[in-house]
């Protein structure tokens, strides 16, 4: 209905406003008298006034976007880990100054109600924090983009370390509900699941079928300095009115709302692995279930505007985030042909039209498969299209490349060794007219590994787009004092252009701004200091050099290589007191899956090893051991800043690229790396004598793989590293069990060592004395530190957006 004088209050962002918002909120929408306002009282009411703000010109470019007819981006993600929304909703809007001061006229301090927000945290890592990152992009850069995923009601666990174990609990996030998202029970759809398929005539009917409903939330999206605002639409599971029905007219009520609990068990919770994969059939339901979704709403979208489908591929584009939305694919085919009579051939080509697929690893426990009976039981009619794709892909290929047995088998869809199983990346690749990994080493491994024969029949489908980070979160957000630091000499514009970060350079040989980038370290390390202090009861020093490793808990990510170096320093220090050592706290933190064993008993050894180091008296201040309990993205903000070196240690050729390793240096850490990744392009932007990099290369583990590696031989030939794996094996460390860390010694000593640590060890040691004998020069120290941050412009997610709306997705901004 179009209302001729629909008048509302165009909510104003002066003090004054702000100040009479929030108290109308508290008043009106929270229902607390002032007397009886909790803090988390004044964060909802502080809330819905910033959100008021970004109504507005959220609606704006929706018409806009609809107006236009842009092209839409449609990001399809099982995770999105967002943090916190209340301080960079302020500082998109440019009003974080305004409600600090409306707050404090209200006698609030406007940190402590920011801190008292939960943490968005439905992901598990680099992956759902770059879907993250790629929103706010495509919002500050104009582009009509809109996330799907789930709203799981329990994100990733919360992490405590008890007795030096992590134990998890169910992470409550909507208890005190959630001010940013819009519920949006009008938009609902069916998502079926089981049943059969039935031939009538050449119509396929899927029959029989089991249904849960699927209900939109709508999170605003925020662009930086701009009126674009976008939407993330997550769905939530709700129990049709038919399950509870039938069950209700049998008599049987309890049953029905057991039933009930049990369809809506698909967005309960998020699978806490991060690179590897459990295979469960909830997991497999949660992937159909927000796919399906997801394509039934875009559809619908599309046919409000357009009639008939020839024009979809130019007004739609869907981004597959790994392979966990892959059955998007076969779901856009079925509603094609099943619900609007496309034929087989005009539905395939508008598919490879509109997908393209992002890989993120090459590591074998994470490639998705899913059993051919699984997949049979849950959706049979996808499966049915799965084997129709693959029939027509092997005959192509069989015209292009003559009949040859063993390819055909190599590229096929199906995996045919032991149970059959479905390789969702190969059905990735072969619907989608672009594949891309994450790292410019990364996208060359994966032609030459997993997607090697791929290659060579679509060699114009792969393509490099190196990962990024919004300058927002990453710097402006997390780091005030270097932000104004910055702001002084270049002025605000690198929030959205973060190349203009170059224009430092003029300033580089200036000893009073390298002194002043020192002050804002030693600022972020007594911050975090501080925040040790509070909750840790650990007194760290603020003058020590801080060694940080902070990402998910991974044997490939090395953290026991770090662990290895610690005890050696540990071992140098004891046996050489007095020499002049230059003080270090080590800071760990990450959460392992909670089936990965070998993960937690690395946690486990972390915080015996903190407890043997942090109680020596013989150590005092030279060494300090920290394992900071549950890493979270608001966490990231307080200990990034804060670190003067940047572990990113993993063996080469494993991690895909990483993003934390740019936050750091973002941040003005130096990187000790491997040459991994984006650690190489890092080293490109950096020059060799700003960073630290060891350890062998990705084509020398190849080396050491094929010619036998015998990591024993290196453990008997080094006597430091033989006494710390000793040490480990033996009970050093954990004199209340001498066998507890047996597993860890043999999985490097006798096991293989898979991801080569004896390899890299003496490497890396010697690597850590540079960077001692670096960090003594302060001054020289802070000077490779502006160096670092000056050049990370090109890390910058909405580079990589830019790239992808550019070279994959054809889609340009939205005017308002
Ligand atoms: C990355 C994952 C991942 N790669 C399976 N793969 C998951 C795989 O729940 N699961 O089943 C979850 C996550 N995550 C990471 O992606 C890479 O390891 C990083 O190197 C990379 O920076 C990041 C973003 O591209």
């Amino acid at each position: 209905m179009k209302l001729k004088d629909f008048r509302y209050d165009h909510v104003g962002s002066d003090v004054e406003s702000l100040k009479l918002s929030i108290a109308n909120k508290l008043m009106y929408s929270v229902g607390k008298d002032t007397d009886a306002a909790t803090t988390e009282d004044w964060l909802k009411a502080a809330e819905l006034a910033v959100r008021d703000r970004l109504v507005e010109r959220w609606m704006k470019t929706t018409r806009a976007a609809y107006e236009q007819d842009s092209k839409r981006v449609y990001y399809l993600s099982m995770e999105f880990l967002i943090g916190r929304a209340f301080t960079n909703a302020m500082l998109a809007v440019g009003i974080y100054d305004e409600v600090r001061q409306a707050l404090a006229a209200l006698d609030i301090d406007i940190n402590e109600v920011a801190n008292h927000e939960p943490d968005a945290a439905l992901g598990n890592g680099g992956l759902g924090r770059l879907a993250a990152c790629f929103l706010d992009s495509m919002a500050t850069l104009g582009i009509a983009g809109m996330g799907y995923g789930i709203r799981y009601d329990y994100g990733m666990f919360k992490q405590q370390i008890i007795d030096g174990n992590q134990v998890e609990s169910p992470d409550y996030w909507l208890t005190g509900g959630n001010p940013w998202e819009f519920p949006r029970p009008e938009v609902q759809y069916r998502v079926r699941f089981g049943g059969h398929i039935e031939k009538d005539g050449h119509k396929v009917r899927w029959i029989d079928t089991q249904e849960v409903l699927a209900m939109a939330y709508d999170t605003i999206i925020p662009g930086y300095a701009t009126e674009t605002t976008n939407t993330l639409r997550l769905w939530s599971a709700k129990a049709t009115a038919e399950i509870n029905l039938s069950a209700f007219n049998q008599g049987n009520y309890f049953g029905a709302v057991e039933d009930k609990n049990h369809s809506e068990n698909v967005s309960r919770v998020l699978y806490p692995d991060d690179s590897t994969l459990s295979g469960r059939e909830l997991r497999l339901r949660q992937e159909y279930f927000f796919v399906s979704a997801s394509l039934q709403d875009l559809v619908h979208r599309y046919l409000s505007k357009h009639s008939g489908f020839d024009k979809l591929a130019d007004s739609v584009a869907i981004h597959l985030n790994d392979t966990h939305p892959v059955l998007a694919i076969p779901e856009l085919l079925r509603i094609l042909m099943d619900d609007y009579d496309l034929e087989w051939k005009k539905a395939w080509g508008l598919a490879q039209k509109i997908f393209s697929y992002t890989n993120h690893t090459l590591m074998h426990e994470a490639l998705e498969t899913w059993p051919i009976d699984m997949l049979g039981r849950v959706l049979p009619r996808h499966l049915q299209i799965i084997f129709v794709i693959n029939a027509e892909f092997l005959t192509s290929v069989t015209a292009q490349f003559g009949s040859d047995v063993e390819l055909m088998r190599r590229l096929s869809l199906i995996d045919e060794h032991g149970e059959r199983r479905v390789r969702m990346a190969y059905l990735a690749v072969v619907a989608s007219h672009k594949v891309n990994g994450v790292s410019k080493l990364h996208s060359e491994l994966m032609k030459e590994s997993i997607f090697a024969d791929f290659a060579k029949v679509f060699p114009e489908r792969f393509n490099n787009k190196t990962n990024g980070i919004t300058p927002r979160r990453w710097l402006s957000q997390a780091n005030p004092a270097l932000s104004a630091l910055i702001d002084e000499k270049i002025g605000p514009d690198w929030r959205s252009q973060l190349d203009h970060l170059h224009g430092l350079k003029s300033y580089a040989d200036d000893p009073a701004f390298i002194e002043a980038i020192r002050g804002a370290k030693r600022q972020n390390k007594q911050r975090l200091a501080a925040w040790i202090k509070t909750n840790m009861d650990i007194t760290v020093n603020p003058d020590s050099l801080f060694d940080v490793q902070v990402k998910r808990m991974h044997e490939y990510k090395r953290q026991l290589l770090n662990v290895l170096h610690v005890i050696t320093r540990y071992n140098r220090i004891l046996a050489n007191p007095d020499a002049n050592w230059v003080p270090r706290t080590v800071i760990f933190g990450g959460k392992a899956a909670s089936a990965y064993h070998m993960a937690k008993r690395i946690i486990k050894l972390i915080n015996d090893v903190a407890v043997k180091v942090n109680n020596d008296p013989r150590i005092g201040d030279k060494l300090k051991v920290v394992f900071i309990p549950n890493y979270s993205v608001s966490l990231a903000e307080i200990i990034m800043p804060a670190a003067d070196l940047s572990e990113q240690i993993s063996t080469a050729g494993t991690e895909a690229s990483g993003t934390g390793n740019m936050k750091f240096a973002l941040n003005g850490a130096l990187t000790i790396g491997t040459l991994d990744g984006a650690n190489i392009e890092i080293l490109e932007q950096v020059g060799k004598d700003n960073i630290f990099i060891f350890g062998n290369t990705t084509p020398q583990v190849q080396d050491i793989r094929t010619h036998g590696y015998q990591p024993r031989q290196i453990y008997e030939s080094n006597p430091e590293l033989k006494l710390a794996l000793d040490q480990i094996r033996d009970g050093f460390f954990s004199p209340d069990e001498h066998g507890r860390f047996q597993m860890i010694f043999d999985a490097l000593v006798n096991f293989g060592d898979h991801y080569l640590l004896l390899a890299d060890y003496a490497s890396y040691v010697e690597t850590q004395e540079a960077v001692d004998r670096a960090y003594r020069n302060q001054a020289d120290w802070h000077y490779k530190a502006l160096i670092n941050i000056m050049n990370m412009g090109i890390f910058s997610s909405d580079r990589t957006i830019g790239d992808y709306a550019r070279e994959i997705w054809h889609s340009n901004p939205v005017r308002l």
